[in-house]
């Protein structure tokens, strides 16, 4: 195991590579605990390396972890000892010749790699996990994005493994001397080591093709185990439509002539966009009406488009190094957001990312590991994979598209991809080809990519009748972060309307435009909007324009306004959402401070319109009569007050529950109608709608309402429904009628490995009391397995991440089960540990015992022995 050197790396110390490896000849020969590697490596010095210039060549580091060395042969003579070192993570091989033909041969133990990066088995099935640096965990390699080769390699292995998969084309496969199976792969274009990808196994495929637009034929594959067969036609749908839309929006084409994806049940992250060989966590590609929510089939069609997407946003054109991480993922998550708002509801699209960038990417921004979209330094790359470089790259991403118009932003994609093709680039490029392409500055909205933090926006406003002119000012700070106390002010994209009396969009100049979008650059800065006869009600940052919180002091009213008038359906719903935070918020106060709590009727009433209002799209009414989760209201306090969160957000659900009973039924009985299931817009929006109220119903735990989840459980054709259904009784039915709901739908599903991991999550979310022992008992369940990453998130991570009310339990124990899991883990997968860990590392902002609680959780992980640098890097950040 790699161990808990605290070694840091920094961008600043970044280094041309001082060899290149013009082409990567790999030959594996698989066995489960002595697979052998044997690789041939063209190498030359590389002229743009920075290295002191003189006689001799500085030596070649190679990475390497876990290895075996076997044998080190320079133009085909062995190297002796004497001319290389072994080095704790790798070897330094004294070199002679500028250019030169290295081979090496090692031993790995795939079976029992558990860390699930390099190559390992899954079911029995070889699977490999390169990215960020697992190659160096297949042979000794100079692992790092910017040394780019041609591979070619052939796979070797005995006859129950009939597929054997690499990058590329198939250009050999044949019988060996003795009888095993040998297969050779070719990829054409030049790629960092962590787009290398190697499947073997038995396994089935189904197929497909699509011609781009130019005319070429694709063979597009899916291959899973046979049992899952049946479960691939979404993620082909998905793949077939994510190729069309790049070729539209973007024009870019697929390169290669087959495109395959694999279905992997180990898998630690979603999805590995490897050259051709697309590797998939098997819960995020199989999917059947009969098995999979709603919400799978959408993250099913999203997570293929975003692995497709980079095939130009991070292969073609790839990362320098690990600090350009956004480079690649924020650009692709925009891609990808982008691509599922067109395919489904723009705005229910942008309310759910932005809920989760609110929830957990502005936790992350105020905690512990805070880091810029593009950091200055880590311990562990692994650990950087973090929603600050996806979701908030892509938001900067999406602000420069905001700021660039559609075209604009498409002339410098454009560019970007026709500059920089079969490149390792950085951050700057990328925002220099915007600019080059635009003939715009962008000095300063480079501060989004070097600073940490999430900026506020104090706004106030002003109206001199006399002009008829209105004022908004617009003051902005960013908090301190670790390693950075003063922040510089931010270029920040604030997309505005203003609303009048009627409820109507004014005009903003003699052209009718309705919506501005301000440059907000400055600490302090005011903008007119002249010609008005009134003062009007501002709508701020319309579309979440930009990744920041607006403070402005809405009252009750104005709110109410815009929740029923705003043209911006996301505003329509950020008002409601606000006005749920500030009845919420005296709901706290109240409980705090011993008074009876009572609901604000307006907010109720709010509610009420929303569910009757026949022209809204039934998936917003279903976001719009959601509450801020738990998660949320902590993320805003300043000081966590679980308990208080607690007690009013269930108070809110209650009273919302008792006072909308009627409409909610109404509403739940005119959309529970027998449709044959497709997984469509329109009807996922019905569905959505549906399951709200049937929760809110059973919110009440009145028998014949409850008997009504029990109906939609016993008769469901799809697994929407049915896992509704079920999480409703298992909230809030008595266990005469919860348990054995669980136990049949158990019995109906076990063999199917994603329904049980549903199944898994339902109760380990469950709210009701006895939660954490039903968890420690489901660790006991034949079907939890600690080396399987989607059983320990199911079991685990739902209950420390998606259970506020339990985790939070006032004896701490919640905390010290987390801990004990975490350090169990970290001996068998330290990336899965050290995300698993989060939870606790946010103590400081929580106020009283239960703060107290978590900081002695986190110490004992720290206590408790030697840990991985993953999850070292995490908690010693956590506990200073
Ligand atoms: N590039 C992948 C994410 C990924 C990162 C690391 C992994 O293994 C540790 C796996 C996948 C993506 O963005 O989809
Ligand atoms: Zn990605």
């Amino acid at each position: 195991m790699k161990d808990a050197q605290p070694r840091t790396v920094y961008l600043k110390d970044y280094r041309a590579p001082d060899y290149l490896v013009d082409s990567t000849r790999l030959h594996f020969e698989l066995q489960p605990q002595d697979t052998l590697v044997k690789s041939r490596l063209q190498i030359r010095r590389n002229p743009a390396a920075e290295s002191a210039p003189g006689e001799t060549l500085p030596p070649l580091l190679l990475d390497g972890v876990d290895l075996e060395l076997l044998s080190l042969s320079i133009d085909g003579e062995l190297v002796p000892a004497s001319r290389y070192r072994e080095l704790p993570e790798g070897l330094s091989i004294h070199v002679q010749n500028p250019e030169f033909v290295l081979e090496i041969h090692n031993r790995i133990n795939p079976r029992d790699n558990t860390s699930l990066e390099g190559l390992y088995l899954s079911n029995g099935m070889y699977c490999t996990q390169c990215e960020a640096e697992g190659f160096r965990k297949i042979t000794y390699y100079p692992d790092r994005p910017d040394v780019m080769s041609r591979f070619t390699t052939t796979i070797v292995a005995p006859r129950q493994y009939p597929v054997l998969l690499s990058n590329g084309n198939q250009i050999e496969r044949r019988a060996t001397e003795d009888g095993r199976l040998l297969v050779t792969w070719e990829d054409p274009f030049a790629k960092p080591a962590y787009l290398f990808a190697l499947v073997a196994g038995e396994l089935q495929t189904v197929e497909d093709s699509f011609t781009t637009a130019s005319g070429r034929e694709v063979k597009l594959q899916i291959f899973t185990e046979a049992k899952n067969i049946r479960k691939c036609d979404h993620a082909m749908r998905s793949l077939k439509k994510a190729m069309r839309w790049d070729e539209e929006v973007y024009g870019r084409e697929y390169d290669l002539d087959i495109f395959m994806v694999v279905a992997v049940d180990h898998f630690n992250m979603g999805a590995m966009e490897n050259k051709g060989l697309n590797i998939f966590n098997s819960a995020c590609v199989l999917a059947s009406p009969e098995t999979a929510t709603d919400a799978t089939f959408q993250r099913i069609e999203s997570i293929v488009g975003h692995e497709y997407f980079h095939n130009w946003s991070g292969n073609r054109v790839t990362c320098r190094d690990w600090f350009q991480l956004s480079l690649k993922e924020g650009f692709t998550v925009f891609r990808d957001a982008e691509f599922s708002a067109d395919m489904n509801s723009r705005a229910v699209k942008r309310i759910e990312d932005v809920s989760l960038l609110r929830t957990a990417q502005f936790a992350e921004d105020g905690g512990p590991m805070a880091h810029p979209v593009r950091p200055d330094s880590y311990m562990e790359i692994s650990n950087f994979y973090t929603l600050t470089v996806y979701e908030k790259g892509a938001e900067v991403v999406r602000m420069i598209h905001t700021l660039l118009g559609t075209e604009g932003f498409r002339k410098g994609s454009d560019l970007y991809f026709q500059r920089h093709d079969g490149c390792a680039v950085t951050c700057e490029d990328f925002v220099a080809a915007m600019e080059d392409a635009n003939g715009v500055d962008l000095t300063q909205f480079r501060r989004w990519y070097s600073q940490a933090g999430t900026p506020v926006l104090e706004v106030s406003d002003a109206f001199d009748a006399a002009h008829g002119t209105y004022i908004l000012t617009v003051r902005q700070s960013c908090p301190a972060t670790p390693g950075q106390n003063k922040k510089l002010p931010f270029h920040i994209p604030l997309a505005v309307g203003l609303l009048g009396a009627d409820g109507r969009d004014l005009s903003l100049d003699p052209q009718g435009t309705t919506q501005k979008v301000l440059q907000v650059s400055e600490t302090e800065q005011t903008f007119n909007f002249t010609g008005l006869k009134e003062k009007p009600l501002p709508s701020l940052l319309r579309g979440f324009s930009a990744p920041v919180k607006v403070r402005y002091g809405y009252s009750t009213e104005q709110l109410l306004f815009l929740m029923r008038n705003d043209s911006d359906e996301f505003n329509r719903w950020d008002a409601g959402q606000r006005l749920a935070f500030m009845a919420l918020e005296q709901l706290q106060k109240d409980y705090r401070e011993g008074r009876d709590l009572q609901l604000q009727p307006q907010l109720v009433d709010a509610y009420r319109s929303v569910l009757q209002n026949p022209e809204l799209d039934p998936a917003l009414v279903a976001e719009m009569l959601t509450l801020p989760s738990a998660q949320t209201l902590a993320e805003q306090c300043e000081r966590i007050d679980a308990e208080a969160i607690i007690v009013a957000r269930e108070f809110a659900r209650g009273a919302l529950a008792e006072a909308l009973k009627g409409e909610l039924l109404d509403c739940y009985r005119r959309l529970d109608c027998d449709k044959p299931y497709r997984p469509e817009a329109a009807d996922i929006a019905e569905r959505s709608l549906k399951n709200t109220c049937l929760a809110y119903l059973c919110v009440t735990e009145e028998p014949e309402l409850l008997t009504l989840a029990q109906a939609q459980f016993e008769n469901a054709a799809n697994m929407t429904d049915s896992a509704a259904a079920l999480a409703s009784l298992v909230n809030h039915a008595a266990d005469d009628m919860a348990q054995p709901a669980l136990e049949s739908f158990y019995e109906r599903w076990q063999q199917d490995t994603q329904v049980v991991e549903l199944w898994f999550g339902l109760q380990s979310t469950s709210a009701r009391r006895g939660t954490l022992e039903s968890v420690r008992e489901l660790m006991q369940h034949p079907a939890f397995e600690l080396t399987n990453p989607n059983k320990v998130r199911a079991v685990i991570g739902g209950f420390a991440n998606r259970n506020f009310i339990q985790f939070h339990r006032a004896d701490g124990r919640g905390f010290e089960f987390l801990a004990e899991q975490v350090v169990a883990l970290d001996k068998l997968n330290p990336q899965i540990a050290a995300r698993l860990v989060t939870p606790i590392t946010r103590w400081k902002k929580y106020t009283g015992e239960l703060g107290e609680k978590m900081h002695r959780a986190l110490q004992s992980v720290m206590e408790s022995g030697r840990l991985s640098r993953d999850l070292y890097e995490v908690v010693s950040k956590s506990l200073v």
